[in-house]
């Protein structure tokens, strides 16, 4: 067993062996000018900032020899698995399926879906491309981390207080145990980013536990 003993909100005991990392939606469109994220109104470039962080946290599953899943927000080309509630919400300078700088917004196979270069998956490792802020939700994850004999997940990625914490709080319902990586995170709303951190690990771990990329790169090296 391997042990983050400054974890918050109290030390967090996991199982190399039975732990994968998921980097959630760390896509062009959420990170760079021009994407969803941007269509919302958002200022994206406080996202960009924790791309090296998010590297090293891979880099440390890699050398470990453990599982790194990623996972892409994006809808099918005829937007069949886009819940009209979801496209025509709010009143975003792009929609879900319009043409924009990086391709059309949120779907699959446009270069706006694909996530940021420094952090593309190599080969064997498993992409899941999902429609809603969960990464379980009308995906194969389950399945797949059943298969792979995974008791504990590690999260980082974005948009910390939306897809993080939906994934996290469907992976917590699973019986997963559930680590949040801090400072591997971002939020276009820094208070929103902080008030998730408290509220996952608030009431005792009720949904999880968070750590720095250190600490938890630290405790995989040991
Ligand atoms: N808007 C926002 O904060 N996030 C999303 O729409 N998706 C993800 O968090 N990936």
């Amino acid at each position: 067993m391997a042990e983050i003993a400054a974890a918050r909100p109290f030390p967090f005991c996991f199982d190399p062996a039975t732990t994968a990392l998921i980097v959630i939606d760390m896509q062009r469109d959420f990170i760079e000018p021009g994407g969803f994220g941007a269509a919302l109104g958002n200022d994206v470039s406080v996202l960009e900032a924790i791309v090296p962080t998010v590297a090293t946290l891979i880099d440390g599953f890699r050398a470990a020899d453990l599982p790194v899943i990623h996972t892409r927000e994006c809808h099918r080309p005829d937007l069949s698995d886009c819940p009209p509630a979801k496209r025509e919400r709010g009143k975003p300078s792009l929609r879900i399926g319009d043409p924009g700088p990086m391709g059309r917004i949120l779907i699959a196979g446009e270069p706006g879906a694909e996530i940021v270069p420094q952090l593309l998956p190599v080969a064997g490792e498993i992409v899941i491309d999902k429609p809603g802020k969960g990464a379980f939700y009308a995906t194969s994850l389950g399945d797949d981390l059943t298969r792979l004999n995974i008791r504990t997940l590690v999260f980082a990625g974005v948009t910390t207080e939306v897809c993080v914490q939906t994934t996290m709080r469907e992976a917590n319902d699973r019986g997963f145990d559930c680590l949040l990586a801090e400072d591997a995170t971002e939020s276009y709303f820094p208070e929103f980013k902080e008030a998730a951190l408290q509220m996952i690990r608030a009431q005792g771990a009720i949904v999880g536990w968070t750590a720095t990329t250190a600490e938890i790169v630290d405790a995989l090296d040991d």
